[in-house]
């Protein structure tokens, strides 16, 4: 394991660009280097962090400019409520995006360094898992450069997402020290603290929390590209409320004395390490509500300043709700407006629903939370008591449609109806009889109907509640929270047009029935500043050479001007130079990390993403072996026909996830088997990268020429590393699934290599699949190799094997079986187009044309105006 290298940081030294004038950034950084950074030997962390806290002083006058603007002015805000932030670095974004590239770049220079050298000093900001916490930071940017105003909420966790190592074989978590140089791109704020409680109990209806800790406030400044404008990531840390409990103390119980502390400690300690799988820890639902709670706590503080009603709320104020992770706000923001503002329930109810907006990021079940009523009531019981309180209302105000509905349904089913009447009488019948009397024909036919009404409605109403019973474990109820996200919400939304369609028919139909009108789609998108402009620079300055500006970068539907080009040679051979030059970038980076030498001739083939096994690695990886089986038996004339590729993988897979461990695993012994048979020479390489984050990506994604997507249909919500591939050039082979579809409809899908069964399909097939035996010949040989030992270990890959390959055990859940042989298929037609380099090429600059669509200033522009009615408010 690698030492800490821990850097002494005091408070940052004063800016010399203080004042007007011409201002001399060299002079800052070395002031910055000998004053904030003392302590630290000479050297280039060193001089990272001097330029890192010279850029910090420009964007806190930003930072103030802007809030100081925005307070003034009162427009209505958007409170971005998210668990996850992964933001990644933030030096070059910064410099970039303030304009300043040109200053940093010449007092570099006179320091004998460079950006580039400096910024690979710093460490991510890795405070999300995958695309969730992704698309918040991409959110974020376009926000500030459209002049919205709003915010983003979230966690400071001391420990961001899991640093991913390889030992024998196998992947290794080491904890993310993040912090351990300090953090310039924040600003401490010890005047805004907030208590937040847990536990307790109901006294005369008042909640006496148990235990209370503080939420301080740290704000991370998010300039805006070319603009004045520079927002605010409002992050929580939680203290003690005293940090030592003197009565223990004096007892002499040490340990009890820093108690607190340390379940203060405990809250922002670490990120969950999950993507889109929930793990139903109390301290992960404590999470939630300390950030939430502070949050909205915060926001009506700064809105009580300015006005005295808080009627008025829904004017000034939107909560988005990143997924269900933030959706305890609908109780604290009940709970808040009613027990602390002395509001009434269905006033405090009206100004909710006006105020808070959820967006649905998966439909997967095992990442739809449910809490149980059991963990919820203790930790938080007046919530508990208030979604009881918004269950039964909402309950009673749609029994009346429910019933309807179940009368119609019952008239169609008559004969049952019949029947169940008769069982009705009877009973009723031989309930009067032990009475000793006969029963009246009129109360005869009330016991009927009254039988007929109870037990169907109920029934039916259940399908609507947001407590239910947990259906794996009768008797013990849960809290659905998805459910109280709807219901406490104005508007729903799904990340991709065909999950917006599958969370209506699929996740929320009985919602649909009430209010088709709250429920939205807002495809996902990426900032075009760090995933084209900042992180291929090469690439970017061709086009704007080719359209005679640099307007696209922030007018992104601009690139569609690019088409043409396509259809030129020179062009084209300098797109092809630049890819060729991010992938010997790419490929010195994988000699530098992996110590494989690969080539920059072959096909670069890469799938980057969380490891799971909806995303089918696996797939990818069984169709990797069965091309090294097929190298290994070519003769020479076929081997000289083949195309050559370098694949990569890269991704992390959850520290519990047996199964993508496993994975992991598989790709690592491949790797090394494939990579070290003299036999293959440059035919095919394997890469796993580790430590898959925003920073690698950068590296990765520009020198990719084909990104595979290629999640079982209906899997994946969205998708967004497709978005930032194919604006990069990349050819994209995937299924029908999430943002392949719009990207394929935006493209041509003559230019994606699309296969495999539509979502439409997937239910049946899995009914189906319990006798599934078609299998492929290549899928056979494959994991007949795996079996045999061929990449060792084969008793540690049975149950990864048995999990697609044996019906009696794992079922093949998402139908790798199924799609192998399409796949297989539409790898041969990417081989056979990447002979025709021109035709390739000529189709690559398409991508990059057709694609500007996934902006997420468009997504952002959508959201503002049909979700938020936030309006853009520049500084003048
Ligand atoms: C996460 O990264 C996503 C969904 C979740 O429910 C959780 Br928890 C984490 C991802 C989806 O899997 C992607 O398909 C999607 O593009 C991304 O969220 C952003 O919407």
């Amino acid at each position: 394991m690698q030492p800490r290298a821990v850097l002494e940081i005091n408070k940052p030294a004063t800016s010399s660009s203080n004042g007007s004038g011409k201002q001399d950034v060299a002079a800052d950084i070395v002031a910055a280097e000998k004053y904030t950074v003392t302590g630290a030997p000479a050297g280039p962390s060193k001089l990272y962090q001097g330029v890192a806290w010279s850029v910090h002083n420009k964007l806190v006058d930003a930072f103030e400019a802007t809030q100081a603007y925005w307070k003034e002015k009162d427009p209505k805000h958007v409170y971005y409520l998210s668990a996850e932030f992964l933001m990644g670095r933030t030096l070059t974004n910064a410099v970039h995006n303030m304009g300043l590239e040109g200053e940093y770049a010449e007092a570099l220079k006179k320091l004998g360094s460079s950006l580039e050298e400096v910024r690979s000093q710093e460490l991510d900001a890795a405070l999300g898992n995958g695309g969730l916490g992704r698309l918040a930071a991409c959110f974020l940017d376009s926000m500030a450069t459209l002049d919205l105003p709003g915010w983003g909420y979230g966690i400071r966790y001391r420990y961001g997402m899991f640093r991913q190592a390889v030992k024998d074989g196998l992947q290794v978590e080491l904890p993310d020290y993040w912090l351990d140089n300090g953090n310039p791109w924040e600003i401490r704020r010890p005047a805004t603290q907030f208590k937040v409680g847990f536990y307790g109990s109901l006294q005369d209806g008042k909640w006496v929390p148990g235990e209370e800790v503080i939420a301080e406030a740290y704000d991370v400044p998010i300039p805006g590209y070319k603009t004045k404008t520079c927002s605010n990531l409002r992050l929580w840390d939680a203290l003690p409320t005293t940090e030592l409990d003197l009565q223990a103390f004096n007892a002499g119980d040490y340990v009890k004395a820093v108690e607190q502390k340390r379940k203060a400690d405990e809250i922002t300690a670490v990120l969950y390490p999950n993507d889109a799988t929930e793990e139903g820890k109390e301290l992960r639902l404590k999470q939630q509500f300390f950030f939430v709670s502070a949050s909205l706590q915060d926001t009506i503080a700064r809105y009580l300043e300015k006005h005295s009603d808080l009627s008025g709320l829904p004017e000034k104020a939107c909560f988005q709700m990143n997924d269900t992770h933030p959706t305890i706000a609908v109780a604290e923001l009940m709970r808040l407006l009613i027990d602390v503002h002395g509001l009434s329930y269905d006033d405090a109810w009206a100004i909710t629903t006006k105020t808070v907006a959820y967006t649905n990021h998966t439909v997967m079940p095992e990442a739809l939370e449910k809490w149980p009523v059991r963990v919820l009531a203790k930790l938080l019981p007046r919530h508990m008591q208030l979604i009881e309180e918004i269950n039964d209302r909402w309950l009673a105000s749609i029994k009346d449609h429910v019933a309807g509905k179940v009368e119609k349904e019952l008239a169609a089913k008559a004969a049952a109806v019949a029947e169940a009447k008769a069982a009705a009488k009877a009973e009723a019948q031989a309930a009067a009889k032990a009475e000793g009397k006969e029963l009246a024909e009129d109360e005869e036919e009330a016991a009927e109907e009254k039988k007929e009404e109870v037990d169907h409605v109920a029934e039916a109403l259940k399908a609507y509640s947001i407590i239910q019973e947990n259906q794996w474990n009768k008797g013990e109820m849960l809290v659905n929270m998805a459910y109280l996200a709807v219901v406490g919400s104005f508007a729903v939304n799904g990340v991709a047009a065909i999950h917006s369609e599958i969370i209506k028919t699929d996740i929320f139909p009985q919602f649909v029935e009430l209010f088709p009108e709250r429920f939205q789609n807002k495809t996902n998108g990426v900032t075009l500043r760090r995933w084209l402009a900042y992180c291929n620079p090469e690439l970017s300055a061709l086009i704007t050479e080719a359209l005679g500006t640099d307007a696209w970068v922030k007018d992104a539907s601009l690139l569609e001007k690019l088409k043409p080009f396509a259809e030129d040679a020179s062009f084209r051979a300098r797109w092809r130079a630049i890819k060729q030059q991010k992938k010997a970038a790419l490929a010195a980076h994988i000699k530098e990390v992996t110590g494989y030498e690969v080539s920059t001739e072959p096909l670069f083939d890469i799938q980057v993403k969380r490891i799971h096994e909806y995303k089918r690695q696996f797939m990818n990886a069984i169709s990797l072996i069965y091309r090294y089986k097929t190298i290994k038996e070519a003769t020479p004339e076929e081997r000289a026909k083949m195309v050559p590729r370098v694949c990569v993988f890269g991704g992390k897979a959850a520290s519990a996830y047996y199964m993508a461990k496993k994975i992991v695993g598989l790709v690592l012994s491949i790797s090394e088997t494939v990579n070290n048979d003299p036999d293959v020479g440059d035919l095919l390489k394997v890469v796993f990268l580790p430590n898959y984050n925003v920073s690698e990506a950068e590296i990765i994604i520009p020198g990719a020429e084909l990104s595979q997507h290629i999640s079982t249909a209906g899997t994946e919500a969205s998708g967004t590393s497709n978005m930032k591939f194919a604006l990069n050039g990349s050819f994209i082979i995937g299924t029908m699934d999430g943002a392949n579809i719009e990207i394929g409809e935006n493209t041509g899908f003559e230019n994606l290599f699309i296969f495999g069964v539509k979502a439409e399909e997937i239910n049946r097939l899995r009914e189906e699949r319990k006798d599934f035996k078609d299998y492929d010949p290549r899928w056979t040989a494959a994991l007949d190799m795996v079996k045999a030992g061929a990449f060792g270990r084969p008793d540690y890959f049975d149950d990864l094997v048995a999990s697609v390959n044996d019906m009696t055990r794992g079922n093949d859940w998402f139908l790798l079986a199924n799609d192998f042989a399409s796949y297989m298929d539409a790898q041969d037609e990417v081989d056979k187009l990447y002979r025709d380099q021109e035709e390739w090429t000529r189709r690559s600059i398409i991508y990059t044309a057709s694609n500007g669509f996934f902006s997420s200033d468009r997504t952002i522009d959508q959201y503002a105006r049909e979700i938020w009615s936030v309006q853009p408010t520049p500084l003048p």
